[in-house]
């Protein structure tokens, strides 16, 4: 199997960290240039109609997008370390944490580097200062609510680290791309954080 990735890209490392913590080896990751347009090749729409990454190219050509998607199936592939949960209710559990990181806190942070760090204008053509301060503001909110959440426990979804922290970190990774990091301000997230960079996932590059 393939995966395309690319420097310095959230959603890949997402997958590229929960390939980390299972200790999968089989796959061979591809670099791709986005700055050059290299995702936006007609070959390359032919694995991702949407122009995006990752891509995971199964051996026999097809291929998924979405990393969560990725996930799952390599969750399926590779059972163990589990990282999206056993049974029915801690499956729906992680879920429900794992969407609340994507869509209400990466999301939004990944949304005002986007509109907001000029590095990123050939990505996103109509680069929005409101949009930016919107989705700072909105991420900010999440923070400091997800900061009064981990001072009662150590990982995002509860005692274990699951796809929900590797989501969470993505996100707040590239949000560093704003000069932004939790710090002193909010103590229990930066410490996730650091525990987060102790682990198989916390060694993956940027
Ligand atoms: N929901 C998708 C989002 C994928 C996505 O936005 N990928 C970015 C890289 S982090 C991309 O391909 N950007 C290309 C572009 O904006 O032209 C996922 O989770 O995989």
């Amino acid at each position: 199997m393939k995966l395309y990735v690319a420097p310095y890209a959230p959603n890949p490392r997402r997958v590229t960290m929960f390939i980390a913590e299972k200790a999968i080896t089989d796959i061979e990751v591809v670099t791709l240039n986005l700055q050059a347009g290299e995702h936006r090749t007609e070959d390359f729409r032919k694995k991702s109609p949407l122009a995006q990454i990752p891509t995971l190219e199964l051996d026999d050509g097809r291929c998924l997008t979405e990393s969560r998607a990725i996930c799952q199936y390599l969750e399926a592939l590779h059972p163990e370390p589990n990282l999206m949960g056993r049974d029915a209710f801690e499956r729906a559990f992680i879920e429900m944490w794992d969407r609340r990181m994507e869509l209400m806190f990466s999301m939004p942070l990944m949304m005002w580097v986007r509109h907001g760090n000029p590095v990123l204008a050939m990505l996103e053509r109509n680069q929005n200062p409101d949009v930016a301060a919107l989705n700072q503001a909105q991420a900010m909110r999440m923070a400091k609510w997800l900061n009064d959440e981990l001072a009662s426990r150590s990982w995002i979804a509860g005692d274990r680290f699951t796809i929900a922290d590797i989501t969470a970190a993505c996100g707040m990774d590239f949000a560093k791309m704003m000069k932004w990091r939790p710090g002193e301000e909010l103590p229990n997230l930066q410490r996730w954080r650091d525990r987060f960079a102790e682990r198989a996932a916390g060694q993956v590059a940027a």
